[in-house]
């Protein structure tokens, strides 16, 4: 790099990426020049930050936890259920264009953009719980450069970034926004099994609070991950827009797990009704099932809710639908109980092997799941519960150790509930399972994976969720 260039790109590096053009950016990006830092490596923060190396950048990782700092400096991850990312970590490491620490002025002070990507709960009274985003912003305001952007990736309620994060950085760090340095809202939408990919072709959203900080952020994902970028307004605009996407799944779920508790009354195959359905052009199929778990769904809703309780509006159909899903587990505890007592047993002294405690297929994640609220219940009625997840085995899960194999789990079994939707379990081979359960067997699908007929055929006393022929 000639002196002129490399004298001319320090200064602009001193006077930070806020001052620079696009095409600086898509230079310094090229040149492995361009400084990001990522503040939470889970499983969102540790993806972000290897795919903007992988992308060019060069990266630096904070995270709390000492451990996941020493795994990431020796090119390992945890996040063995995400296609792609331990290669990439391993790679990116191993090039040196990603590393990690717990010092956070050590990465933030140099960095050109510092994305915030740390987790954004729920409380017990299902309230967001902003802790960790204002600490990190908290963090990132000492410690932030002059000509710095700052990117909230975590998902928050609308209206959070510009009344609660900029206020923060304005504070700690002395400096105005949109002046000295830049602030923007680009939620993460990846999905959870299938993260490294989705960063690389979901488009994404930028809100910022000044048009020029909206272009050179829209520029870096353009540039470093290849993905095509949406503008909005501001902030509060981009995260209203992660809302409705993830409440709009909330809701549409609920609305299948309601048909599926009036189509069980009517002996109506709900699967069949909505797979049928789906052949219409505007109809998106959501199937009913457990329950809906995870770290967003359950919990989005409540960022929405409170701020439109503060604003005097009640958003009636979005709490309904959190009731309605939050109770499906109740209802799969009913089905059990039914169809046990169909063949003259009851849950108390029943054995329940339960396949699937994932809150969802192919991830190794128990967040809010579903599962948990079922084995609990039946435990408490009664039951023994044997566990079978083929992302769990051996470890224990519910303090309850997870079987080797769904024999172990099945294996005398008065009732196998199926409860989450793993691929194994698709072609569950239920003539198989009927040879390992007890003589007079309840088979729930609480996912409906298998085949009614074929159960109710093979002398299982059958319901799914959705699906009661009796
Ligand atoms: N579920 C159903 N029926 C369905 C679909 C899902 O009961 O028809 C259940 C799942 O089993 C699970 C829960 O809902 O328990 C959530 O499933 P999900 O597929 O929505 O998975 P998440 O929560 O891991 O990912 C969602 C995704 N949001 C949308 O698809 C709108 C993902 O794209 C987001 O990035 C992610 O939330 C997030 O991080 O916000």
């Amino acid at each position: 790099m000639s002196e002129v260039v490399h004298s001319r790109s320090v200064t602009r590096r001193q006077s930070g990426i806020l001052s620079g053009s696009v095409n600086d950016l898509k230079t310094r990006l090229k040149s492995g020049d361009l400084r990001v830092a990522v503040v939470g490596l889970g499983r969102i923060g540790l993806p972000t930050a290897a795919v903007f190396a992988d992308g060019g950048a060069s990266v630096t990782g904070i995270d709390i936890r000492r451990e996941v700092v020493e795994a990431t400096n020796s090119g390992k991850c945890s996040f063995t259920d995400e296609p792609g990312l331990p290669e990439l970590v391993r790679r990116n490491v191993g090039r040196r264009r990603l590393r990690a620490t717990f010092d956070p002025a050590d990465a933030i002070e140099s960095a050109d953009f510092v994305i915030i990507c740390v987790p954004t709960p729920i409380d017990q009274a299902k309230a967001p719980d902003y802790s960790a985003v204002m600490a990190a912003a908290k963090t990132t305001g000492a410690s932030l450069r002059k000509g710095g952007i700052v990117i909230v990736e975590s998902t928050i309620g609308p209206g959070i970034a510009e009344e609660m994060i900029l206020p923060i950085i304005e504070e700690k760090s002395g400096m105005k926004v949109g002046v000295d340095f830049g602030l923007a809202s680009c939620p993460e939408r990846s999905d959870p099994g299938n993260i490294v990919a989705n960063m690389r072709s979901v488009p994404r959203i930028v809100g910022s609070t000044a048009p020029k900080c909206t272009e050179l952020v829209a520029a870096l994902y353009e540039s470093a991950l290849g993905v095509k970028v949406i503008k909005a307004s501001n902030p509060k605009t981009a995260n209203a827009i992660k809302l409705t996407e993830n409440l709009y799944r909330d809701v549409n779920i609920a609305l299948a797990n309601e048909f599926a508790l009036l189509f069980e009354e009517f002996g109506i195959d709900t699967v069949e009704v909505i797979k049928a359905c789906a052949t219409k052009y505007n109809f998106m199929p959501h199937y009913p099932g457990t329950g809906v778990g995870g770290p967003c769904l359950p919990s989005n809703s409540y960022y929405l809710i409170v701020e439109g309780l503060k604003a005097g509006n009640i958003p009636y159909l979005i709490r309904l639908a959190r009731e309605i899903n939050d109770r499906m587990p109740d209802h799969v505890v009913e089905l059990v109980s039914e169809a046990l007592n169909d063949v003259g047993k009851t849950v108390r002294g029943s054995k329940v092997a339960v396949l699937g405690v994932a809150y969802k297929p192919g991830v190794k994640d128990i967040q809010l799941s579903p599962v948990e609220r079922v084995v609990g219940r039946l435990a408490s009625m009664g039951a023994s519960i044997s566990l079978y997840d083929p992302m769990f085995i051996g470890e224990n899960v519910f303090g309850i150790p997870v079987c080797r194999s769904l024999e172990e789990a099945s294996r005398d079994a008065d009732c196998v509930v199926v409860g989450t939707a793993h691929k194994e379990f698709e072609t569950l081979d239920l003539r198989r399972l009927a040879k390992s359960t007890s003589k007079k067997a309840a088979f729930v699908d609480a996912r409906n994976v298998a085949d009614p007929k074929e159960a109710a055929g093979l002398g299982f006393s059958y319901r799914g969720v959705g699906r009661k022929f009796v």
